[in-house]
């Protein structure tokens, strides 16, 4: 049961007590001891909207990466890791690959390929997410994936077929396997595959040591891929402490998540025009996450529009949002969010 707060009815804090709370929650108690154990670093990389997300959190069980039905959800590198006993599984979750033209065309910053880039350092393994159910891009890698892996051809690399739950007929995945590994898996040509190779420009990826079929979305397939990067885990100190799940901020987790779902609700460009700002951040003494989110809309009409008929969109967007960040934090999570122009607050309360 959730407990109701009226922000406007709390005494207001000032600037450096709003930042001092958010910035003391978000710093680790002591020196961090590093144990042994097993370690795998994982970054996964792909075209925009294929799931990258979707499948760590699957495979972590939390929604520690935002995720949403449109594309560049995610803008910068983040780790989310998981256990299994001595295992400890980091990822890395990357913005989706563009070319220099998608770039241009939606004012990306170059910091996005940088991140994908930087993951690749990081890594001991790569998995590279491919969306199936795309009719446009599904028989053919995204170019700069490519290049991705070309330049890092030292590190093993896995093939992930995602969104097969949106495939009316599986028929066609064999095809499209051929198609993303140029015929080969594991230095062993695909059988049936060696006429196609010599006839067709190469698509894909020659070097992937495994192929995996899936929905991150309802799961199937998933828990081999965990399986398998529990295999390919090595002995190392482990960087990260048994209760640390991401190296993201509240702060940051906070905007993100609430960012994931204007993008969820809010049509074409709308959503990336605004700006989320987390405001206030705390955890009572009943482990309850309180926190307060402003949302800076370009104009008085998108931020009517935003928030829709009698504040309905709004409401839905929040208590969506609270939900994600309950699963995030499995804690009770109550957020205030509101929406200004300028110095112009419109509160919306749960
Ligand atoms: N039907 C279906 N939808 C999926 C699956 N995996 C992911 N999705 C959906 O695809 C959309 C994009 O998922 P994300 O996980 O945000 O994709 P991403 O690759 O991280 O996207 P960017 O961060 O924008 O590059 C979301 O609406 C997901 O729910 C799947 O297996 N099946
Ligand atoms: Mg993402």
């Amino acid at each position: 049961m959730l407990t109701l707060i009226s922000f406007s009815n709390r005494i207001p804090l000032c600037k450096t007590q709003l930042l001092r709370a958010v910035f003391l929650s978000s710093q680790p108690e002591q020196a961090p001891k590093k144990n042994l154990g097993k370690l795998v670093n994982v970054a996964i990389i792909g075209a925009p909207n294929s799931g990258k997300s979707t499948l760590i959190n699957k495979i972590v069980e939390r929604k520690t990466c935002a995720a949403s039905n449109k594309v560049h959800t995610t803008t910068r590198l983040a780790r989310a890791i998981c256990y299994s006993n001595d295992t400890q599984i980091v990822f890395l979750d990357t913005p989706g690959v563009v070319s220099s033209k998608e770039q241009k065309k939606y004012k990306l910053p170059d910091s996005m390929l940088a991140a994908c880039h930087k993951s690749l350092r990081c890594a001991d393994v790569i998995g590279v997410l491919h969306d199936v159910s795309n009719r446009y891009t599904k028989d053919s890698l995204h170019q700069n994936v490519v290049t991705m892996l070309n330049l890092a051809e030292g590190i093993p690399s896995f093939l992930v077929l995602n969104k097969v739950d949106k495939l009316n007929s599986k028929k066609q995945l064999l095809a499209i396997i051929r198609n993303i590994t140029n015929g080969f898996i594991a230095g062993n040509p695909i059988p049936g595959a060696e006429k196609n190779i010599k006839k067709k420009q190469e698509r894909g990826y020659s070097h992937f040591s495994d192929v995996f079929i899936i929905s991150a979305l309802n799961g199937d397939g998933v828990k081999e891929i965990k399986d398998y990067l529990i295999t390919n885990a090595k002995p190392a100190a482990l960087h990260f402490q048994p209760t640390e799940f991401t190296d993201q901020s509240h702060k940051t987790l906070i905007e993100e998540a609430v960012r994931a779902k204007f993008l969820d609700f809010l049509a074409q460009e709308i959503p990336y025009n605004l700006n989320i700002l987390l405001e206030y951040y705390e955890e009572d003494e009943e482990d309850k996450i309180i926190c307060s989110v402003i949302v800076e809309c370009p104009t008085e009409r998108i931020m009517r529009l935003i928030s829709g008929a009698g504040g309905g969109r709004l409401q839905q967007i929040k208590s969506s949002a609270r939900n994600d960040l309950m699963e995030l934090f499995k804690k009770t999570v109550i957020m205030d969010l509101q929406l200004k122009v300028k110095s112009k607050p419109v509160s919306d309360m749960i």
